[in-house]
Order: structure tokens, then C-alpha cells, then sequence
């Protein structure tokens, strides 16, 4: 299986996050990425090859041109702000605030453009958030062009950013932008398998009204974990979409057994969709030692989950998301591609 990466990526280095409530070693850190890159050269999965260099129109068919536009000019705006360290939301326009304003103060820009405060913004993260997406893109034409299964190594990841939000940790919603490029150029029902812990909410959202764009996500219940607002079993799509979305909130303290049946049932609604391409979010946060995720994965498990996916029988497009179990991500990573190569 060929992998795509870029260095570039790397240049998003987050040094500090919010979250239980004070300034902590941010955790969505290059080491993931370098990581897994060693691992997939120690385990020979197939050619890295960088990424082609895309315009910007397909991140456009998915991301409001303002909000990409945001991204691309929030350095000199931050730094024009008299600040000059990595920067956090702290704002939101909710209910009874105004929507219709036109925000030009680049504190009430974060707060627009985004859906909570744990995800750092610096100096680089435009153009490495870019290359990530030129990454799952990359893939995504490797496939049109005949491969049967592709790894991209994507980061920062990308299931939590929206049409016009970024927010845990992710910024362009690679396997959103990558599912859209296939329908753009050929294919006609594709499918996005998020087994990433957190719920997709941003992948959810954007084909939510669509039958296009199968979504099926496994992922600790909302009611106990982040995103907490969305990821329910009752959200099954609508308009158009009605059907075309499910939800499978396990409760913490999962462990493969409890997983493998939600996992089998996604997999035959898989099999009754005929997808001609599959997009796996793949997560590596189910692992028990996940510094901030509550299932129970071994490492054998996710050879297991590779396994399983190979079976639905579809050319695929593995998406890297989350996982921050440093030192055993690699690991888990390619434990998936292994399985699934056979
Ligand atoms: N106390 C992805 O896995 N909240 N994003 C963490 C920890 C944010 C995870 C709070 C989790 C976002 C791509
Ligand atoms: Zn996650």
C-alpha cells in the first residue's frame, strides 16, 4: 500500500492546549506523524511518496471561501494584534448574540470561525493544514486512478472541522475533501468510515442532507464525551440524506469485543450501499493508553480492524485522525494497514 505524506505537515507544532480547565503540553504534536512515518518504513507497507500540490478550489467545494480565507490570513491578523504566541478562540457568537455582524477583529474572527477553545492556531498551521489536505486529495486520485487501497498521512487531522469551522485539533476536513473529489471526478456513492473515538461531527454535517456520501461513525456516546453536541443514534441523516448517516455512541470502557458487533452492523450497511470508494477516518484513540480517550483497544485489535475492513472488498482510502498515544502509534497505525493488506 502506497502512504502520502508531506513534511509540511510538521509545521504545525502546537505547544500548549486548554483543556480540564488549564494551559496543558498540547497533544496533537509532528512526533504523531513522525511516528507513524518511521513505522510504515520499519514495517515496509509500500512507497512514501509527497503529495501533489492542489489549487484550492476542491477545499473550497467543501470549506466557505471566508473561512478559508481566515485561516490564510490569521498570522499577520494575530500578529498585527500586538500578540505574538499561538492563539486561542474565547468568544462565540450563540444564541442572542448577533450573526449578521460583520467581524473584522481578528478575536471575534477566532470565535466565528470555530467551535471550541482546545485547538491552538499558529504561525504555520494554514499551510501545514494544506498540505494535509493536499495528502488525503493526493490519495483520493490515486484511487480514481486504480489503486485499491492508499494510506495518507494526514496532519492535523480533520473530522471535527465544519463547512466553516475549525475545532478539535482540526482545521480542513481532509476525508470530506478527499470523498468530494471522488464524487468530482467520477465516482457516484462514496462511503466515510470514521473509527476515530470522537465522533465526525464535521464530516456528519457536511453530507448530512446527501445520499452521495455514505457516513458511518463508531465512537465514544456524546453524552459522556467531546464532541458532546452531536453523534447521537437518532441522527440518520435528512432531506435527501434521510438513511445515509449512522451513529454507533458506545459507552467508555469499550474494549474489541463490545466494538466488533456495532463494527460488523456498519459494515453491512456497507455491503447493502455498494460504495464504489470507502474513505476509513481512521483514528488510533480507541487504544487503551490514549492519554485522553476511555476505550480499551489492544494493539493486536486494531490488526483485527484492518482485517475487518478488508472484507467489505471496496478500493480504500485510509484518512489519519486522531490518536495520541505517541509511542505506540505507530504501532496501532499500521497494525490497521497490515491487517487490512493481509
Ligand atoms: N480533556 C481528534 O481526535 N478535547 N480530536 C480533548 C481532553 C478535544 C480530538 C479534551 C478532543 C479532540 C481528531
Ligand atoms: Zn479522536
Amino acid at each position: 500500500m502506497k502512504t502520502v505524506f508531506s513534511a509540511t505537515q510538521l509545521a504545525h507544532a502546537p505547544a500548549q492546549e486548554i483543556s480540564d480547565g488549564k494551559l496543558q503540553p498540547a497533544v496533537e504534536i509532528p512526533s504523531r506523524a513522525e511516528i507513524v512515518l518511521a513505522t510504515v518504513k520499519d514495517r515496509k507497507v509500500g512507497d512514501v511518496i509527497p503529495p501533489l500540490e492542489f489549487p484550492i478550489r476542491p477545499l473550497h467545494r467543501v470549506h466557505s471561501e471566508e473561512y478559508v480565507s481566515f485561516l490564510e490570513r490569521f498570522w499577520p491578523l494575530w500578529t498585527a494584534s500586538g500578540r505574538d504566541a499561538e492563539a486561542f478562540p474565547f468568544v462565540w457568537p450563540i444564541r442572542s448574540l448577533r450573526q449578521d455582524t460583520k467581524v473584522e477583529h481578528v478575536d471575534g474572527l477566532l470565535g466565528r470561525y470555530s467551535m471550541d477553545a482546545g485547538t491552538p492556531l499558529g504561525e504555520h498551521t494554514y499551510r501545514a493544514a494544506r498540505a494535509s489536505a493536499d495528502t488525503a486529495l493526493t490519495a483520493a486520485k490515486l484511487v480514481l486512478d486504480g489503486e485499491k487501497s492508499v494510506f495518507a498521512l494526514c496532519r492535523p487531522p480533520g473530522h471535527h472541522a465544519g463547512h466553516d469551522f475549525f475545532g478539535g485539533y482540526c482545521f480542513f476536513n481532509n476525508a470530506a475533501v478527499a470523498a468530494q473529489y471522488l464524487r468530482d471526478y467520477g465516482l457516484h456513492r462514496v462511503a466515510i468510515l470514521d473509527v476515530d473515538y470522537h465522533h465526525g461531527n464535521g464530516t456528519q454535517a457536511l453530507f448530512y442532507d446527501r445520499p452521495d456520501v455514505l457516513f458511518l461513525s463508531l465512537h465514544a456516546d456524546p453524552k459522556d464525551e467531546y464532541p458532546y453536541f452531536l453523534g447521537y443514534a437518532d441522527e440518520t441523516g435528512e432531506h435527501a440524506g434521510t438513511g445515509f448517516t449512522r451513529n454507533w455512541p458506545l459507552p467508555l470502557g469499550t474494549d474489541w469485543a463490545a466494538y466488533s458487533p456495532a463494527l460488523d452492523e456498519a459494515c453491512r450497511w456497507l455491503l447493502v450501499y455498494k460504495p464504489e470508494a470507502m474513505i476509513v477516518s481512521l483514528g488510533l484513540d480507541c487504544f487503551e493508553r490514549d492519554p485522553i480517550s476511555g476505550f480499551k483497544f489492544k494493539s493486536e485489535d486494531f490488526v483485527r480492524l484492518g482485517q475487518r475492513l478488508a472484507r467489505v472488498g471496496v478500493p480504500t482510502i485510509f484518512i489519519l485522525e486522531g490518536g495520541y498515544a505517541v509511542d505506540a502509534l505507530g504501532t496501532n497505525c499500521v497494525n490497521v494497514l497490515e491487517g487490512f493488506s493481509g
